[in-house]
């Protein structure tokens, strides 16, 4: 694939504006927005984050509103649902729906909302920072609503959650629970602590993503059966936090999510001092994640953070994409920005040489699969916080030539989901919201340079 970075004539990118508009718009419901009409027809929770940095460009109230609907769904005890479902979408349009999940009787002890049905589980936490950014694109509008003022008592709460109920490792680092949480559902990290786990019997559910995507992009049926009996158990559990159960459980320290929660923490300083509160709590827990990332999960021969998988008290060998992304960590020491970026440029990433977007997984791996979910392909979202983080750290002809193949990809595909990072080809579902967002804000920020 060509690595050219030469940006497209300005009449493309208009176009490409027009055309990624159109998406969001397509995929509104209303008071939110949908990652895909077909494969995903309720809110995500970190799609929205995202989403909302692309409604930024277009219209600051829908964006205000795309993170509060969201957080509108919030339990009681913080925690922010990774769907909030759509009651007039017919049951059975997605798996596991409302059906499965039953948070308003299953979650009621944890607080879970007596009047919208959500799931029980979380997403990686960029809310914060989606938060501050929408504030930013917009500053009067938002004070016009008092914006910050109304979200930062949740997003507050959201993070404070985390950190009381999830360390389950000890050591001031996040554990995702299911690898769902992770937003990098077939990532081949899950697979070490996934094998631990009973699948649910294949006949026991039905899976709605085929219907919509072909086979060859999405998880196996094995891997299904994995994702919802441990799903069901939390459930079972009245969605109740605690220290790992057993030899099964799953609990695993992810550096992507953990980075995102980190920056989020910063975004959250920044917002309480705009707000006149005290900044103190974020920017120590902002410290302290990054003291513990290095320390827990920087591996020095891989030149990248690994995930480590807390029940089995070892790191998963793995190079994924999650272990690139503390580059979105600010006041990392300069050796390891150095290291990140020879590894993203290296042959397992192939930035800038093999690949202009960042595969989601290792292209030296015998399990590399470009074409399947999380285990190869490009991701318009991983790449957009890669972006961030090159250019946060003074790398800009990287970070532009990143942005510009984001752009073209999005308009080469038809904002495709995700894809072949060697090929450039679209997989997956099309019109996807956040591929729209990320064009519609790396379109403004590229304007506001010029
Ligand atoms: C399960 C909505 C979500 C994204 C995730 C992505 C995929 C769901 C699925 O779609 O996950 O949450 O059914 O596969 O992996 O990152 O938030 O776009």
């Amino acid at each position: 694939m060509t690595t050219t970075t030469a940006p497209a004539p300005t009449a493309a990118r208009s176009d490409l504006r027009r055309a990624a508009v159109r998406v969001l718009l397509a995929n509104a419901t209303g008071s939110a927005t949908v990652p895909s009409r077909s494969l995903y027809p309720h809110q995500w929770s970190w799609d929205s984050a995202f989403v909302a940095l692309g409604l930024a460009r277009l219209s600051p109230r829908r964006a205000q509103r795309e993170l509060e609907t969201l957080l509108g769904a919030q339990w009681a005890d913080g925690r922010v649902p990774h769907i909030v479902f759509n009651p007039a979408v017919p049951a059975g349009a997605y798996f596991p729906g409302p059906d499965f999940w039953r948070s308003s009787r299953a979650g009621a002890a944890a607080g879970a909302p007596r009047r919208t049905e959500t799931s029980g589980i979380v997403q990686p936490p960029v809310h914060a920072l989606a938060a501050w950014l929408v504030h930013r694109a917009a500053p009067d509008a938002s004070d016009r609503r008092g914006f910050l003022r109304r979200v930062y008592p949740r997003l507050r709460a959201w993070h404070r959650y985390l950190a009381r109920e999830r360390d389950h490792g000890g050591t001031g680092l996040v554990s995702v629970i299911h690898p769902w949480e992770a937003g990098m559902d077939n990532s081949p990290c899950w697979d070490g602590p996934l094998s631990r786990v009973v699948p649910a019997p294949a006949a026991s559910f039905r899976r709605a993503d085929l219907t919509h995507a072909s086979a060859a992009d999405r998880p196996t049926d094995l891997d299904y059966g994995r994702y919802v009996s441990l799903a069901a158990a939390y459930r079972d559990q009245g969605y109740r936090d605690g220290p790992p159960a057993g030899p099964a459980a799953f609990a695993v320290e992810d550096p992507g999510f953990n980075a995102l929660l980190a920056a989020s923490a910063e975004a959250l300083a920044a917002i309480a001092r705009t707000l006149g509160e005290d900044p103190g709590e974020h920017r120590a827990t902002a410290a302290a994640l990054r003291t513990a990332l290095t320390a827990r999960l920087w591996c020095p021969e891989r030149g990248q953070f690994l995930c480590r998988d807390v029940t089995a008290a070892a790191l998963v060998g793995e190079r994924s994409v999650t272990g690139l992304l503390p580059l979105l960590v600010p006041g990392l020491p300069p050796e390891a920005v150095a290291a990140l970026t020879a590894t993203l440029t290296g042959p397992h990433f192939g930035l800038g040489t093999t690949t202009r977007l960042a595969p989601s997984y290792d292209l030296r791996a015998p399990g590399y699969d470009g074409s399947r979910y999380w285990r190869g392909p490009a991701w318009a979202n991983t790449n957009w916080l890669l972006e961030r983080g090159l250019r946060q750290y003074g790398d800009t002809a990287r970070a532009d030539a990143l942005a510009e193949a984001l752009l073209d990809s999005a308009a080469a595909t038809g904002f495709a989901e995700y894809t072949d990072p060697l090929t450039g080809e679209g997989r997956g579902t099309r019109d996807f919201a956040w591929t729209a967002a990320v064009a519609l804000d790396l379109l403004a920020r590229a304007k506001e340079r010029r």
